[in-house]
Formats: structure tokens, sequence, C-alpha cells
């Protein structure tokens, strides 16, 4: 596959803490703490560098609690399951991976989840029936990118969800998996077929993607 260095952008979704065993108690994807050497290198192909944190405040209504666990169902326009905490702004957790720039060093940088009843998954929407853009899409677009290499945390969730929507935006979309990671096997499978079968070109590393400068 070729593509344009000066037409293409690297995502990075979700890097933090909070989705690696640097915070056990948080939602914990095993190596997630890898991937930050993986995501610069990514970063190279690309012109455009841009990012995404999950951003929760600790009064969020779909935090699991003893008598609702992780994964059951929550009611609301803008909330499906409910997770264990993590990535509360300001703490650990939400931090970036070491190794990453600083949010004010990408080109451009969504935060998200922090309205208490919005846990979007996807970082070009912050509602759940994508109508509402975080703007990245627009800035994408306005600086004639056409193809989108994305990693992060984690592949099977956010990875995916956000892969999906910038294809269905119109982008070329490449997953680099060298630089994800995700929470279980099963849906990380799952989501490979459903991005491939989208048209989303699903990839183990970059070593046979050729850039053109
Ligand atoms: C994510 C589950 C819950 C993710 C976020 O970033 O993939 N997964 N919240």
């Amino acid at each position: 596959m070729v593509i344009k260095y000066n037409k293409t952008a690297s995502f990075d979704v979700d890097a933090q803490k909070g989705f690696t065993p640097l915070c056990p108690d948080e939602l914990p994807v095993p190596d997630g703490d890898k991937i930050a050497s993986a995501l610069n290198r990514q970063a190279a192909f690309a012109k455009f560098r841009v990012g995404s944190k999950d951003w929760h405040c600790k009064q969020a209504l779909w935090l699991a609690d003893d008598k609702n666990p992780q994964f059951s169902p929550i009611k609301g326009r803008n909330v499906d399951i409910r997770w264990n905490s993590h990535c509360i702004g300001g703490t650990k957790g939400a931090e970036l991976l070491d190794g990453l720039p600083h949010p004010a060093d990408y080109d451009f940088f969504v935060w998200k989840g922090m309205e208490p009843d919005m846990h979007p998954y996807g970082a070009c929407f912050h509602d759940l029936d994508g109508r509402l853009s975080t703007g990245v899409i627009e800035f994408l677009h306005g600086n004639g990118v056409d193809t989108v290499i994305v990693g992060g945390l984690a592949t099977d969730y956010c990875v995916k969800t956000t892969a999906m929507q910038l294809k269905r935006a119109g982008f070329n979309v490449v997953v680099n998996l060298e630089a994800c990671r995700g929470i279980s096997i099963d849906t990380i499978d799952a989501a490979i077929s459903d991005m491939t079968k989208e048209g989303i070109v699903v990839l183990k590393n970059l070593n046979d993607l050729k850039v053109e400068k």
C-alpha cells in the first residue's frame, strides 16, 4: 500500500495510563503500556498527528459499583454499559503514556466523555449517535488529509469505533495493530473482522507501507 505523507494523519486513540497495567484498578489492557514507541514510529509516516483522551469525571453515571457490575447495561441516550472508573480528569489514569508528546504538541487533540451522562467510544463524535462532532474530522478534511493511520487503546472499543467513524467520513483508514492493544481476544477478533468488512485496512505492522513524500 502506498500513502502520501502530506495527505496522511496518524491518530493516537486514548493511549492513556488508565488503560494499562500501570493503573490496575481502572481498565488495564494487557501490554497497553507497551505501545508508545510503535505510535511514535507510526507518526513518522504522516504530516499530521492527532490524538484523543478519555477525560471522565468522578460523578459519571455509568460507573460500576457493588450492585451494578462492569458491563451491565445502563439506560440513557449517550451511555450503554457500565465501566470501572477510568481516566478521571487530572489523575494518573488520564495521563498519556510516557514517551508520547504532550497533548499541546499534537496538531489536533480531542478530550471526550467529560459529561457525567455521556460515554462515547469513538474520538470523532461526543455522542453515541455520531451527530455532535469533536472537530477532528473537520480538521482532517480542512488540511487535505485522505488517509488516517490509527493506533491506541483499546483495539476492540475506542480504536475500532474511531476507525469506523473515520472510514464513514470518507478517509482511507489503516489500523496498525503493532500500535494497539485490546481488552479480550474474542472482541479483538470481532473488531478486526468488522473493520475489514467496512473496508478498513488492518495491518500487523507498517513494514510494507510505502510513503511518497
Ligand atoms: C475504552 C472501554 C471503556 C477504550 C474506553 O478507550 O477503548 N474502552 N472506555
